[in-house]
């Protein structure tokens, strides 16, 4: 039998856990499997503990992503080798993918399933249960006789033909109701996945050396077909994309839009802000008028010179940044706009000039269009091999853990949540810089997302921080950390979106 775990990775407001689930659903009615949710269990080591002990298990799946999922991924997986040298530890996702030498160099994980595993994975059970080679199986990434071998990349799939997701089953394990919370968008928020990919190469983006600019979506009307299902056994009534970038096609966009209008569906997505300033208007209003309130968007920064270091595909600017957030306010849609700050520069003085620049951008934003909601980011080295920014961060002498364990320790964490991204060329002033103004921000704009915030404590917030606002005072913003401790107000950008 087959164990599935989806490590803890949001301690409220739990989604479907589709990576595991996609996964599920690759091997079901093949192989019998259970999965076990860490965002909603009290003890998860003693439920795979539990199933373990029975005997039945070969294989520990695990799913994991960079941050919080580290910290029940890694000790769980040593301790499963410990104490079940037999069973077969297999990860995917995101963090696999990207940092497999630090992963297999552990000696626990057996196996990385290197971007999507709907094939991969039966493939590689298959083998194994039969004692057949792996190194045919696309996907993969093995190490053998002290090297790393990565197999060959498999063609995107096509979604319309692949398994429907097992809600049925998950909900066996889980309630479904749990997992459809309320959120800014609805009381019961789907989180749904409808393309692998992205077609761009953002010199900063994980998702880049695992996609290579390839993108693949499910076609509008597939997406409908599974919302509409999900509405009418569920009662669904919002959704949240969770695709690296749902609005790559205008098409299918407008297509599912035309299908969902009627459906009284609240939707959510991220996009490309040149992607999407290249819409008809139309369709704009189309989507609009279809529930999309809100799109996330990666404006990264205002400054052009960087933004062509980023790679953006090079036809972002700032005055587009700008120029945007004007034309959204015309159809009523919110743009979240997201930034990262303290990318590599050729000095100190010029990173932290890029910081200041990039904070004054972000007041023009809100001057322009005051709903725009802003997340500010660290920049976070990923391993996107190959692009010059990549090579500058090798060459500031900045190193990612050299243990698997290493990941885990507090300092890295934070790395993770690109809160203090431990890069050499950023100075601890420069966070702070970053950490305060970003508090006075949320003060003086505090994020509509946020559905604890009532309208007095929004007054009071915004009461307190105007004058550190309006005259750039930023430092020692204590007063209103007091009452973000005291109210436990959201912070998008340690969350997630
Ligand atoms: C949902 C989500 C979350 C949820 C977690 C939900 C959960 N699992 O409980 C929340 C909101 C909590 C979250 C948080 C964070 N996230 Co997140 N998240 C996502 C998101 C949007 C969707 C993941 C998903 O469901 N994908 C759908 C599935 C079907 O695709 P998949 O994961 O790729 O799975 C396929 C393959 O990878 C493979 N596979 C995956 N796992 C496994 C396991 C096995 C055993 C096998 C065989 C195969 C396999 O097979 C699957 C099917 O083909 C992704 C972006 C994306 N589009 O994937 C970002 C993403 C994974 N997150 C990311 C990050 C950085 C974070 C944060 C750490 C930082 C941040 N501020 O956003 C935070 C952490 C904060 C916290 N408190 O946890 C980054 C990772 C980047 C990187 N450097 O690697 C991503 C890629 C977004 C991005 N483009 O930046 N996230
Ligand atoms: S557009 Fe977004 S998802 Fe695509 S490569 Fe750039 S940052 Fe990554």
């Amino acid at each position: 039998m087959i164990l599935l775990f989806n490590p803890r990775a949001s301690n409220h407001k739990p989604r479907i856990p589709n990576s595991i689930l996609q996964v599920a659903a690759s091997i079901n009615g093949q192989y019998d499997w259970v999965i076990v949710d860490g965002n909603l269990e009290a003890d998860p080591w003693k439920k795979i503990n539990d199933y373990l002990a029975t005997g039945k298990f070969n294989y520990f799946g695990c799913t994991v992503m960079p941050g919080p999922q580290l910290k029940q991924a890694i000790p769980y997986s040593k301790k499963i080798k410990e104490l079940y040298s037999y069973v077969k530890i297999i990860w995917g996702g995101y963090f696999a993918s990207n940092q497999y030498k630090v992963i297999l160099d552990s000696g626990y994980v057996n196996y990385i399933v290197n971007g999507p595993g709907d094939n991969t994975f039966p493939k590689l059970l298959n083998a194994l249960e039969n004692n057949l080679p792996v190194n045919d199986i696309k996907n993969l990434i093995i190490h053998e006789n002290g090297q790393y071998i990565k197999t060959a990349k498999e063609e995107l799939l096509d979604l319309d033909k692949l398994p429907d997701l097992p809600y049925d089953k998950l909900n066996a394990f889980y309630p479904l109701s749990k997992y459809l919370g309320k959120t800014y968008l609805g009381t019961r928020t789907l989180a749904y996945h409808s393309s692998f990919g992205c077609p761009f190469t953002c010199s900063f983006c994980a998702v880049v050396p695992i996609y290579n600019a390839r993108w693949k979506g499910k076609s509008a009307l597939g997406i409908y077909n599974d919302v509409k299902a999900l509405k009418e056994k569920h009662n669904v009534d919002a959704i949240e994309f969770h695709d690296n970038n749902f609005f790559v096609s205008e098409k299918r966009v407008v297509e599912f839009s035309n299908l969902i209008k009627n459906e009284n569906i609240v939707w959510w997505g991220e996009a490309r802000i040149d992607t999407m300033d290249k819409y008809k208007d139309e369709s704009l209003a189309i989507l609009r008028a279809s529930g999309c309130k809100m799109i996330f968007f990666g404006a990264e920064t205002g400054n052009d010179e960087v933004l062509k270091k980023m790679d953006k595909g090079g036809t972002q600017t700032g005055a587009q940044i700008l120029q945007f957030a004007e034309r959204l306010k015309k159809f009523d849609i919110i743009p979240e706009y997201s930034f990262v700050l303290g990318t590599p520069g050729d000095n100190e003085e010029e990173v932290n000039k890029q910081i200041d620049g990039d904070i004054e951008f972000i007041k023009k934003v809100k001057a322009i269009n005051p709903n725009t909601e802003i997340i500010i980011y660290t920049y976070s080295p990923v391993p996107t091999e190959g692009s010059d920014m990549y090579q500058k961060v090798l060459d500031s002498g900045f190193k990612f853990p050299e243990t698997l364990e290493d990941w885990i320790s507090p300092a890295w964490e934070n790395f993770d949540l690109r809160k203090n991204p431990l890069t050499p060329w950023i100075k601890p002033y420069m966070i702070d810089k970053i950490r305060n103004f970003e508090t006075v921000l949320n003060a003086y704009y505090p994020t509509i997302s946020d559905i604890k915030l009532n309208k007095t404590k929004v007054f009071l917030l915004k009461l307190m921080s105007a004058w550190r606002y309006k005259f750039h005072v930023y430092v020692f913003p204590k007063e209103i950390r007091l009452l973000h401790v005291l109210w436990k107000y959201r912070q998008p950008e340690k969350e997630g979106f």
